[in-house]
Order: structure tokens, then sequence, then C-alpha cells
């Protein structure tokens, strides 16, 4: 089995136990850990002379490096390109969407760095599996550099459909960029279908069947990988949570009402000012709620150096003042508004706990939380995942309840709905949810994305030896 190297911007420490890192972190150390293999990426540091070479770590069967940047670059591939650039373009967000020349070439000068650094530590028969928009020019850079060997890259936010992609200046050179990897994954069959019409209409490539692709005499595939979460885990951990003592303080707090829980990044896509609206619009048009129901926004910070990020957390603070103060009694507050992260034992509880599970971004590439709210449901008396239409989650969960994040009465009508929903209908919404949840799991996602970029190989090999 050929050596595995994973590139990502942020790498989880080695000593970083598994009840701490997330879901991801732990597939991709547990996938390094069965081929053995190299974990590459950003140290989180940066200097104004940044060695060239990186810090090297080792911890059992896994390699790491880590590379320190140059603070102007940092900043520029960082919070320029990558979080002001891209991101709010891949959430159809072109009101905060900016674009510099400056940024973009720093964004390419960071990927150049990143690939002088790892190139020195590649086998010709590495397998490398880059990992999100902050490396989209990786597999170029590495090609330039000589290495010839398979790269994958899984893309974990949307793709936008052309028409908002072309706002991007940069448009063209990123999908040529695209078309130096052998394996481009996205999360949904929506996500693939807006690439693949941008590359057939707009950049002339041809779509050859199984979402192969020719484009400037490069052939690649595009497919979709629905990532998914680590279901045992989550499951053994919500069970364990019925007798916990966080279980037990966050009933006594209850007092018997109803809990609506969120989970999200302090994120502009997350949706949250139109969740707390809603959740406003419910008690006001649906009075009998009030005192019968707390929401719980669990929200940790972050980016919290970006303007907009900081504006959103003024917003929200405001909105969830407002919600307080209008609805209050001197033994309920309405809305719980929480900043800090908490351990992932603490939210299964809180999951489980929850009558209603609210998912309403204005878009995500898949959103985890839906997922792992079902996973911690008690099969016997399960709660309702609220979800936004516009998650890749909702294309997995058909037994979730939609709605559009943008129509704030149209959510109230489905909270009381949810808050209302006979025992029957909950059970058998949560099973058409379980059954996607356990069969795509994140191993299973893992599994299937490496698979597909072996096989590529196997494939050329073959028609090369017939
Ligand atoms: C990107 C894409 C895609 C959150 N608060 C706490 C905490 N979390 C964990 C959740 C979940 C994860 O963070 C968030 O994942 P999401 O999928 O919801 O969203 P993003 O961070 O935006 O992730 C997204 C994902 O990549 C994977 O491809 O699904 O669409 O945007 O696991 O549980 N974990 C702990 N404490 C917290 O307070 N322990």
């Amino acid at each position: 089995m050929a050596r595995l190297v994973i590139v990502s911007n942020r790498v989880a420490s080695p000593k970083e136990r598994a009840a701490k890192a997330g879901g991801l972190a732990v597939a991709l150390r547990e996938a390094l850990g069965k081929r053995g293999g190299l974990w590459f990426g950003w140290s989180g540091e940066t200097s104004a002379d940044a060695p060239a070479k990186p810090k090297m770590m080792r911890s059992g069967p896994i390699s790491y490096a880590l590379q320190t940047l140059d603070t102007e670059d940092q900043r520029a591939h960082y919070a320029g390109y990558a979080n002001g650039t891209l991101w709010p373009l891949c959430h159809y967000r072109l009101g905060l969407f900016a674009f510099r020349r400056s940024d973009w070439e720093g964004y390419r000068r960071v990927n150049a760095t990143f690939a002088r650094s790892l190139m020195p530590l590649l086998k010709p028969d590495d397998v490398v599996w880059v990992h999100d928009y902050h490396f989209i020019p990786l597999a170029s850079e590495l090609r330039a550099l000589g290495f010839e060997g398979r790269i994958g890259y899984f893309h974990h936010i949307p793709w936008p459909t052309p028409e908002v992609f072309y706002s991007l200046p940069s448009h063209a050179a990123l999908v040529q960029d695209l078309g130096q990897y052998d394996l481009v994954g996205l999360q949904t069959e929506h996500d693939v279908r807006a690439l693949l019409t941008y590359i057939s209409a707009e950049a002339r490539g041809w779509i050859g069947p199984g979402g192969v692709v020719g484009l400037h005499n490069r052939r690649f595939r595009v497919a979709a990988y629905p990532i998914g979460i680590d279901a045992e885990a989550f499951v053994t951990d919500a069970k364990a949570a019925e007798r916990s003592k966080d279980r037990k303080r966050l009933l006594a707090s209850l007092a018997g009402r109803s809990l609506a829980v969120g989970v999200d990044r302090l994120d502009y896509s997350k949706g949250l000012p139109n969740k707390f609206n809603a959740f406003d619009n419910l008690l006001e048009r649906y009075p009998e709620h009030r005192s019968r129901v707390t929401m719980m926004q669990i929200a940790p910070v972050s980016r919290g150096e970006v303007a907009e990020y900081q504006q959103l957390r003024r917003e929200l603070e405001e909105l969830a003042g407002h919600v307080n103060g209008r609805y209050a009694e001197f033994d309920w507050v309405p809305l719980r508004y929480l900043n800090k992260p908490f351990p992932r034992a603490t939210l299964a509880a809180i999951y489980r706990t929850a009558k209603l599970g609210l998912v309403t971004p204005l878009r995500d590439g898949m959103n985890l939380v839906a997922k792992e709210y079902i996973a911690a449901q008690d099969p016997e008396d399960p709660g309702v995942l609220v979800l936004s239409r516009f998650a890749g989650a909702a294309d997995e969960l058909p037994g979730a309840v939609t709605v559009n994040p943008y129509d704030i009465e149209g959510m109230a009508d489905v909270m009381n709905r949810a808050l209302l929903m006979p025992i029957e209908e909950r059970r058998e919404r949560w099973r058409a949810n379980m059954d996607n949840v356990v069969s795509n799991t994140i191993h299973d996602w893992c599994e299937r994305f490496l698979e597909d970029l072996g096989a590529r190989e196997d494939r050329a090999e073959e028609s090369s030896g017939s």
C-alpha cells in the first residue's frame, strides 16, 4: 500500500486526544496510522524570516511536518484570499466578497512555499491528499517541481454555480489548478454539477462518463464524496451522557422545559441571525411556547480577527439581548447564547436532551452538526432535526424537516410544528436519518476517497499495459 501524505492548513497535534480532536482529524489520523504516512500543514506560526524547512515530529507510524510562514504572506493567504475571497464566494455571499491582487499573489506564494517545503519529503509513489480551499494551487506547484504521483483534493465547502464563480477574477487560473489533481472530491452532486457546468461551458473541457474530465491536456475526475461522522463514537458518548453530571445539570436548569439547540462556529455562513429572529418570531406568534421552550445556541468564536466576524458577533449579542429582554421571566431565559466551545461529551449530552436540533445555515458544504444531532438521539424518544435546504446534509437526511433560512416566519412555523410532532412521526424521521448517518461514516468517506484516488492509477496502468 502506497504511503499517504495529507495536507491541511491546520494539523491536529499528535498530542491532541481523540475526545478533543474533531471527527475529521481522528479519521485522517486513522488512515495515516493504517498506511503509515505524513501529515503536512501550517505550524500556526509566522515570522519575518520564516525558515524554508518544516519542523518535523513523529508519533508512532505518523510523521508530522509543520511549515512556518512569512507573516505578510500568511495574512494574504489566510485572512485575505482564502477567507476574504474564496470563503464568501463559495458560500454565495458576494456582498462580503473582496478580491485584491496582492492577496491572490500571497495565496499563490504560500502554496509555492508549501510545495517547496513538502517536495523533498515526498517519495515518487506517495499518494497525496490535499484538504480544502487554502490549497487549490498546491498540485500545480508540486507538478512544477516534478512530482508525478497521485494527488487528490477534497473541497469541504460548497462549489458555487458558474454565475457566482465568474465574479472571481482568478476563476480560470483556479480551475486550471484543479486540473493538476487526479481526483477532485466535492460534498454533493449539486456541487459536482456546478463545477462540471463551468468546465464545459467556460473552460472548454470535455466531460466523460463517471465525472472524468479532460482539460488543457490533463485528465482527472470530479465526484461527490459526502462527508460523514464517527457515528459509533457519538452513539456511545450520547448513551454515556444519559447518566452524566452535565446532563443532570442541564435537566435541572431546564426545569421541565423543552430544549432547542444550535451548535455552529460563529460564522456568517451559518445563518445565526436568521435563527435568532425565527425563535423570536416563534415566541411572538405562538405565545403558547413562552416559558415552555428554551433555545441554546453554542457558537464558539471563529476567525475573530476578521472584521465581518466581529460585526456578526455584535449583531448576535444585540439580537440575543433583544429576545431575552422581550420575553424573559424571572425564572426563564428564552435564549442561552454561549461563545465558548464545549467538550464532545458535553455536546452529546446537550444534543440528546434537545427536542429540536436547529441547523439553519445560509449555505454549508455538508454540516456535521446535523449528523451528530441525529446520532445522539434516543431511538425511543428522538428529537426533530430542523435543517436548512442549503446545507449539503439536506441531500443526505431525508427525515429532516427542511427550512429556507431566509423565510423567518416559515422557520418559526416549522419550529412550532416540530415541537408538536407526534412520537411516531419523530421515530420514523429519525430512523430515515440514522440509516444514512451509520451507512456513510467518516471512515467510509475516507476509504472511498482513497480507494478512488488509488484506483485511478490502476486503471491508467491497465490501459497502458493493454
Ligand atoms: C467545514 C464545512 C463541512 C462546534 N462547536 C463545538 C464543536 N464543534 C464541532 C461540531 C462539528 C464541527 O465542529 C463543525 O463542523 P461543521 O460541518 O458543522 O462546520 P464547519 O466547521 O464549517 O466545517 C462544513 C465540514 O467542513 C466537514 O467537511 O461539513 O460544511 O463548512 O463536528 O461538533 N466541537 C466541540 N465543542 C464545541 O463547542 N467539541
